[in-house]
């Protein structure tokens, strides 16, 4: 096996964020860039002598060339065996079922996520450990440090691996095992639900659609949705994975899926919809007629799991992203059950997992999941509802009624105000921080600020600590307002504005968001400044 050594230099910003390193495909293509961080990743590990890998991503443009450049550097690097899934595509909860069902080391994902694609859009690479989970914050910053220390990368000189075939190959001193991507996740779904009450569901004439947004989950969905639940052929629409996701931002929320929504919400609507983003773990839920926010499905999700199969013996705890409504919270509270707030990125949710203490997860950007993987993961969500509407057999708008009828309703909403200059929008937060011990008692736009913190979280279970989470005002009666710069942008900055307002009086139940949430927006924008500092009248996206 001819092993080359390239010398290389450290590449500045190689600091992976909320989830991953995100870059323009572009820098990933440049001379090194892909290399430089992977041999990072190997040597802030201790190296891959012996080790397994799972290997898959999501069928952006350059997943195919990295995938064979990274089989190369696993080879170069004495890995033992790499599981792939066909043509280097694997939805990231399938990869992180791969990891844990064959004991991998770990894993690497080719996505960034909801990110658009194509060579002048978006690439990003995840490393994931043995729980199949996303990397700490301790192995991420161990991963930068590697990168800015590095002077040589190791890769094995072979022609490309024909990924398209099933079977094993062998790849220097290593096995690459290409596996179907679906089947080991369709097993999964098939013993977590009742595949039997969802295909009578379907079969009694319940007419859904998924939308795989040209993206990853297009024959994940087709599999099971149409194949194994008997849903009509062409019920699964975009299903084919294209390199630029046909041009669309493969993201599940109102205002990326708007087609979707549109279809709903018109004449001959299904009873159910949903949608993915590119990787697979993020998903959108609607009924006809109505579209259910991400913190109100997990809500929902977690007064019903005991109805699935998976979950009949009852929910040891829930977790949510501190930026997510406390719908959550409500559930757990009635239900006798631990309820945990952590910083946004699911690798906030491993420990928690891992130590038994909680069973659902869920944050506001549309990602829901469970112990069965340590990822989000879309499709669980949509059999999951799936399997709780075939048991209750109500429609979701029916659902949603019943579910505020008995919890309350935290009406909710999210601003991102994009592409904003970094200065400007590290100035905004930092001035905030400042001011937070003197905002209590405060007024601003006919709101009284209540308390007002910059979150940190000390992990239960093995103590580390995530300072700068983001800022979180409390306003009396009720209403919360969040602010926090995203971390998985590749230009300029993201100011993300986080709103909510909980209402339990019945006759409250079904009002307009907007405008139960107009208050709270005026009060932050005013407290924040939002307007002034970065020049922006209006927020880019609602969702
Ligand atoms: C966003 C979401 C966060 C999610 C992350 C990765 O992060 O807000 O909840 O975990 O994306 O999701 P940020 O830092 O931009 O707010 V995925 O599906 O893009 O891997
Ligand atoms: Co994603």
């Amino acid at each position: 096996m001819q092993i080359s050594r390239h010398p290389t230099r450290p590449i500045e910003g190689q600091v992976p964020g909320t989830s991953g390193l995100r870059k323009k495909t572009r820098v990933f293509m440049q001379s090194h860039y892909l290399e430089n961080f992977i041999q990072s990743i190997w040597n802030a590990i201790g190296g891959l002598e012996g080790k397994m890998l799972v290997l898959g991503g999501d069928g952006r443009y350059f997943n195919d060339r990295a995938a064979q450049v990274i089989l190369r550097m696993a080879a170069a690097s004495g890995a033992r065996r790499v599981i792939v899934g066909r043509d280097g595509l694997l939805s990231t909860p399938a990869a992180s079922h791969l990891i844990r069902l064959h004991g991998a080391d770990g894993g690497i994902i080719l996505s960034a996520s909801h990110n658009p694609g194509g060579p002048e859009a978006d690439f990003g690479v995840k490393f994931n450990t043995a729980n199949g989970g996303p990397a700490p914050e301790s192995l991420t910053r161990a991963i930068h440090d590697e990168s800015l220390r590095l002077s040589e990368y190791a890769i094995f000189e072979a022609a490309d691996l024909p990924l398209g075939q099933i079977g094993e190959h062998s790849f220097g001193g290593m096995t690459v095992e290409v596996v179907d991507p679906v089947a080991d996740y369709r097993a999964l779904m098939a013993r977590l639900f009742d595949f039997e009450a969802i295909a009578g569901l379907i079969a009694g004439g319940f007419r859904l659609r998924f939308d795989a947004m040209h993206a990853v989950t297009g024959p994940y969905a087709r599999d099971i949705l149409e194949t194994a639940l008997g849903a009509p052929a062409g019920s699964v629409v975009n299903a084919v994975p294209l390199p630029d996701f046909g041009g669309g931002h493969p993201d599940p929320n109102p205002v990326w899926a708007r087609d979707l929504v549109a279809h709903v919400m018109g004449p001959g609507a299904p009873d159910f919809a949903a949608a993915s983003d590119g990787d697979g773990d993020r998903n959108m839920i609607l009924g006809r007629g109505i579209y259910v926010t991400p913190s109100d499905s997990l809500a929902v999700l977690a007064a019903n799991a005991h109805l699935t199969p998976g979950h009949a013996q009852g929910l040891r705890g829930i977790a949510r992203s501190m930026p997510t409504s406390r719908a959550a919270d409500r559930v757990a509270a009635a239900r006798g059950l631990p309820c945990f707030a952590t910083p946004t990125g699911w690798k906030f949710f491993g420990n928690l997992l891992d130590a038994g203490h909680v069973t659902l997860c869920g944050e506001e950007s549309a990602g829901t999941g469970s112990d069965h993987v340590r990822e989000k993961d879309g499709l669980w969500a949509v059999l999951m509802w799936l399997n709780i509407l075939a048991v209750r057999r109500m429609s979701v708008a029916d659902l949603m009624a019943a579910h505020w009828a008995e919890f309350g309703r935290n009406y909710y909403t999210r601003h991102d105000y994009e592409g904003i200059d970094s200065a400007a929008a590290a100035g905004l937060m930092e001035d905030l921080r400042v001011r937070l011990p003197s905002l209590p008692g405060q007024d601003f736009a006919g709101l009284r600020v209540a308390a007002a913190e910059d979150f940190a979280y000390t992990d239960p279970v093995d103590g580390s600590v995530a300072t700068g989470q983001g800022i979180q005002i409390g306003f009396d009666g009720g209403a919360r307002a969040v602010l926090r710069l995203s971390g998985t942008g590749t230009e300029g900055a993201t100011l993300r504005l986080y709103l909510e307002q909980l209402r339990e009086a019945p006759e409250d139940l079904h009002a307009d968001p907007a405008e139960v949430l107009a208050p709270v927006a005026r009060a932050a924008d005013v407290l924040a400044g939002i307007k002034a500092r970065t020049g922006r009248t209006a927020p880019d996206v609602v969702t």
